[in-house]
């Protein structure tokens, strides 16, 4: 597929230097995503065409686009080519934000679809996370999590409601959870354990999310505890991992 509208300033290659000719070539292609030269939908220049108007190797183009692909930035479909995406949101799991926060910190607009609000009897292994007797009262919600209109994410929370009284008669089609703990309750976190975990969309995820059936998910499973080590919540968050990558920051003194 040609694509006449993507400079290739040939002379921005630096072909005697350091970096790496299939990263200068992508560094390029970000910088027209990122200051709209190259928007949302646009086709991306097929591996031929990178490799001829940059003089360099099939390899040295297809390692450029097949990174561009792997950091969110565009995909590749039978028959359309390569085009470019929204990129993936990085989430820093080393911060124990809610999705409310988190979205808006990225200036999005965040917003839920209640799919379910019930409260339940504890009972198997949510009586360990949560650290309560079985039919213990449990509230469990069930969200699409949405950003600026696109859903990001499919959530279930479980939280127990022996130390949150009430708490089930909040509305959480517009409440985030977490400033409903805070504000009325008083809660403060301090840390969480947390699983990461790739698996393929369930049919009713790819329904919701409106991705691809069996697209990869990022799945992310914690419980949060309070500073007096009383579990919060038991949770997991699914996200579609074209629209999501997790990053971290692992504190270290020594190197091993
Ligand atoms: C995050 C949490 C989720 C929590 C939600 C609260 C992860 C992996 N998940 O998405 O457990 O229920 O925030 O968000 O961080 P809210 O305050 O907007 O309701």
């Amino acid at each position: 597929m040609e694509n006449n509208d993507v400079q290739s300033p040939l002379s921005s290659l630096d072909k005697d230097g350091f970096i790496p000719l299939y990263y200068q070539i992508q560094q390029v292609l970000i910088e027209q995503i990122q200051t709209g030269k190259l928007l949302v939908g646009d086709c991306l220049p097929s591996e031929y065409e990178l490799a001829r108007s940059y003089q360099v190797s099939r390899m040295t183009a297809r390692q450029a686009l097949h990174n561009l692909k792997s950091r969110g930035y565009a995909l590749s479909q039978k028959g359309r080519g390569t085009y470019v995406t929204r990129p993936k949101l990085e989430k820093n799991i080393m911060y124990l934000r809610g999705f409310t926060e988190d979205m808006k910190q990225r200036g999005m607009m965040p917003s839920s679809r209640l799919l379910a609000q019930t409260v339940l009897s504890a009972k198997g292994v949510l009586t360990e996370q949560l650290r309560v007797e079985e039919g213990s009262a449990i509230l469990q919600l069930r969200r699409l999590r949405i950003a600026d209109g696109t859903p990001m994410a499919l959530e279930e929370s479980n939280i127990p409601l022996k130390h949150y009284p009430g708490l089930e008669r909040t509305d959480f089609t517009s409440e985030s959870l977490y400033k409903v703990l805070r504000n009325k309750y008083g809660v403060r976190a301090a840390w969480a354990d947390e699983v990461l975990e790739a698996s393929p969309a369930t049919l009713e995820e790819s329904e919701l999310l409106s991705i691809p059936k069996n697209a990869i998910m990022l799945s992310i499973s914690r419980v949060i505890m309070r500073t007096d080590e009383i579990p919060i919540e038991a949770a997991c968050s699914r996200y579609y991992g074209n629209r999501y990558r997790a990053s971290i920051r692992v504190p270290t003194t020594t190197i091993e």
